[in-house]
């Protein structure tokens, strides 16, 4: 059997190099086009019953050039087995192009996709299977200057030999009218050629024109409906066909191309590998953390917050309001009242502004520069592990900040159990009113230790996450958590603009609020420490806030810090948790040493242990928080019982790590006794362990029962 191929393709696709290899002829080739002006013939060198045909290198079958006619009349009329398509496979768009014609002209053709050397060399990708099932032709790779995949070629082209069936169907709004000119030709016309005449007709090709004899009335029809639609797609008849060959093309490629640099690794997603590894995340996380206390409150932001206390709150705000009051004769009871209350209270909370906005300084170039984005991904990973959404990390990122915002940031989980569930825990991350204690329990009693601030990081994550296992065990929480899908932002350098903004913007926020809740606090401590309640001035031992503070001190007292001061300072905290230390301001500055700072250290240190005190900073961090966030917490919860269950619940955590710190760390580190106390502790972490490790429950236990009852009539 003999069969004919034709060679068609673009110039310089390598169209000669292929008929060189295939015939063993040496036709000249080179790299500009117009080297093959005329057809050659060849007999393929293997098997001679192949006659090759190389037509001219052509870029569209509309006939505008010489080569353009010698191949179109060739393909028209000649008879040929199969077209050997040749196409740069670095240049497909434009190649493609011809090859769509080719298809329209319902040859039987095989795509050869020249130059693989040159693709692989540029990093293209293409999906030779997937192109031949858009085309609807075999599409075989090949490199005629390396000789491989030559013999593919061939076997491909026999096997298609004669059948010329095309996939390639346009916008169904072109192919209605193509289909209607169709019916308007000739019946002589073979079944084969009819699409690509209508085409041709359609686009106003005047060669064809004049070989189609239409009636005078498929004349007007064949313009009517080539006017309408023209009509419809707002475009000449030439430029339609155009378009849909170009939009088929993308899609083509769309479907079947990747170049290297569409996937190649960014700077971002190589920085990502190693930042949301999946075993190295974390412990990152923690570094910077741990970098950011350590900048804020043991080194840059120390020194702020060390002459804010003792050189501004210390020597000159006291000493230009004791000359003012001096000079305007201002009565005793009130000197003390400012010097006292308010400059001891106001200014010890003020003194930590410098720590705050060198923290939130930090913590704003993490998240302009796109870190903190990745860490809600990592801890999506982490968090759902134990049942929880990343989308619970937003508002607890949020809540670092202030609680209040973060509460309200819960209303983007959809899940109404998690979202209950992450009101509930948010605010044990440590918000800015919260650093204050962190900072003085941290430079008072571990001034060595590096680790003690960032610690109330990861306790407040800890909490959220053990409170997440064990609390998702329950019928009340349980369920799978809500998918949480996020687009993580190419990093970028930060703004410093947005960055100082967000530092500046918290730290105003803090001193606003050290100039109005704190202050009447402040004076409210003052007064209520410096009278009894006949309201003669006594001393602060005497006083009503002693007498009050020493009905609650029992409660703390397993948790080492059980004195009246620590136990007014924790419930002062309430109304503001900057509280704690204006209160620590007043009553330990009334103790006769100093208001200043530094000097309210060496008092704390001589009234609490290293242990205690950090189980003092472990209860204010995880016990309920301020009002305003406690209001928000209501508004969120929609109901007041589970307003008090997540307030109960807050605190109760609270005691018990706490109690388990203290005990056990009085005792490792401080040579303590064992006592009830230790036992308690033990049953305590016992019962908590047993919450973590226990099977989940469908139905609730009788107390989670009852509680489900109270707050939300579940069984
Ligand atoms: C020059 N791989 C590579 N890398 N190049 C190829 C391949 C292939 O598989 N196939 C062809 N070429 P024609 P038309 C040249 O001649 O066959 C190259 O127009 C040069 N010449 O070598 O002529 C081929 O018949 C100087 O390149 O195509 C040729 O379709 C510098 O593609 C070009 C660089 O081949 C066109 C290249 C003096």
């Amino acid at each position: 059997m003999t069969y004919q191929f034709a060679l068609v393709g673009n110039p310089n696709s390598g169209k000669t190099s292929t008929f060189n290899q295939l015939t063993g002829a040496k036709q000249t080739v080179g790299n500009w086009p117009g080297v093959t002006v005329e057809r050659k013939s060849g007999k393929l060198r293997k098997a001679k019953e192949i006659t090759i045909q190389d037509l001219p290198g052509i870029y569209s079958l509309s006939p505008y050039t010489p080569e353009e006619v010698i191949s179109r009349n060739y393909l028209a009329e000649a008879p040929i087995d199969a077209v050997l398509d040749i196409v740069d496979g670095t240049n497909l768009e434009r190649n493609l192009y011809l090859t769509l014609q080719l298809l329209e002209m319902g040859l039987p053709t095989i795509v050869g996709i020249n130059m693989i050397d040159l693709l692989k060399r540029k990093g293209i990708q293409i999906n030779f299977e997937k192109l031949s099932y858009g085309l609807g032709v075999p599409v075989v790779g090949f490199s005629a200057l390396k000789q491989h995949g030559l013999n593919k070629l061939i076997d491909a082209a026999k096997k298609k030999a004669g059948n010329g069936d095309s996939v390639v169907v346009y916008d169904s709004r072109l192919e209605a009218a193509l289909a209607e000119i169709k019916a308007l030709l000739p019946e002589e016309i073979s079944e084969s050629k009819r699409r690509w005449i209508a085409i041709k007709l359609f686009e106003g090709d005047e060669l064809i024109r004049q070989q189609v004899t239409l009636t005078p009335s498929n004349e007007k029809e064949l313009a009517e409906i080539i006017k309408i639609t023209e009509m419809i797609f707002d475009e000449h008849s030439d430029a339609i066909i155009v378009n849909e060959r170009y939009e088929f093309i993308q899609q083509l490629l769309a479907l079947a191309t990747i170049k290297e640099e569409e996937y190649r690794l960014s700077l971002s997603d190589k920085i990502d590998r190693v930042l949301t590894h999946r075993l190295l995340a974390l412990p990152i996380f923690a570094f910077f953390m741990w970098g950011i206390y350590f900048l804020s409150i043991q080194t840059i932001g120390t020194m702020g917050t060390d002459w804010v206390n003792d050189v501004l709150f210390g020597s000159w705000v006291p000493d230009i309001l004791q000359q003012l009051m001096n000079q305007w004769q201002v009565a005793q009871w009130l000197q003390e009242l400012i010097q006292d209350g308010i400059v001891a209270g106001v200014g010890a909370v003020l003194g930590f502004v410098p720590q705050i906005f060198v923290l939130f300084f930090c913590l704003a170039l993490l998240e302009d520069c796109g870190y903190m984005a990745r860490i809600a991904f990592v801890m999506d990973r982490l968090f759902r592990k134990f049942g929880l959404s990343g989308k619970s990390f937003i508002p607890m990122l949020i809540a670092t900040g202030c609680g209040v915002p973060g509460v309200m940031a819960s209303r983007t989980i959809e899940n109404e159990k998690d979202r209950r569930l992450t009101v509930m825990v948010t605010t044990f991350m440590p918000c800015s009113a919260k650093l204050p204690i962190i900072a003085l329990i941290s430079g008072a009693f571990f001034p060595e230790s590096s680790w003690v601030a960032p610690s109330a990081y990861f306790i407040g994550m800890g909490a959220i996450v053990l409170s997440g296992i064990a609390l998702k065990k329950t019928a009340l929480f349980a369920g799978d958590p809500a998918p949480f899908i996020m687009e993580l932002p190419a990093y970028h350098l930060p703004q410093l603009g947005t960055v100082l903004k967000s530092a500046i913007d918290r730290a105003v926020a803090f001193i606003k609020k050290a100039g109005t809740i704190i202050f009447v606090a402040c004076i409210f401590i003052w007064f209520t420490s410096s009278y009894n309640f006949t309201f003669d001035r006594v001393g602060e031992e005497e006083s009503i806030l002693a007498f009050f503070g020493r009905l609650l001190a029992p409660i703390f007292a397993p948790l080492g810090w059980g004195t009246w001061r620590g136990a007014v300072a924790t419930i002062t905290g309430l109304v503001a948790k900057e509280n704690v230390i204006g209160t620590f301001g007043i009553l330990y500055g009334q103790s006769g040493v100093s208001e200043t700072g530094t000097e309210i250290c060496q008092v704390l240190r001589g009234d609490y242990t290293p242990v205690a005190a950090y189980s003092f900073l472990i209860f204010n961090l995880l016990c309920a928080p301020c009002f305003a966030a406690i209001g928000a917490i209501h508004r969120e919860m929609g109901d007041s019982k589970w307003t008090w269950l997540a307030i109960s619940y807050q605190c109760g955590l609270a005691y018990c790590a706490s109690l388990i710190v203290y005990q056990f760390g009085h005792i490792f580190f401080e040579g303590g006794q064992l006592t009830v106390g230790t036992l308690a502790a033990l049953i305590v972490l016992g019962l908590l362990l047993f919450a973590l490790i226990k099977r989940p429950q469908q139905k609730n236990s009788p107390l989670l029962q009852v509680v489900g009852e109270v707050v939300g009539g579940e069984k």
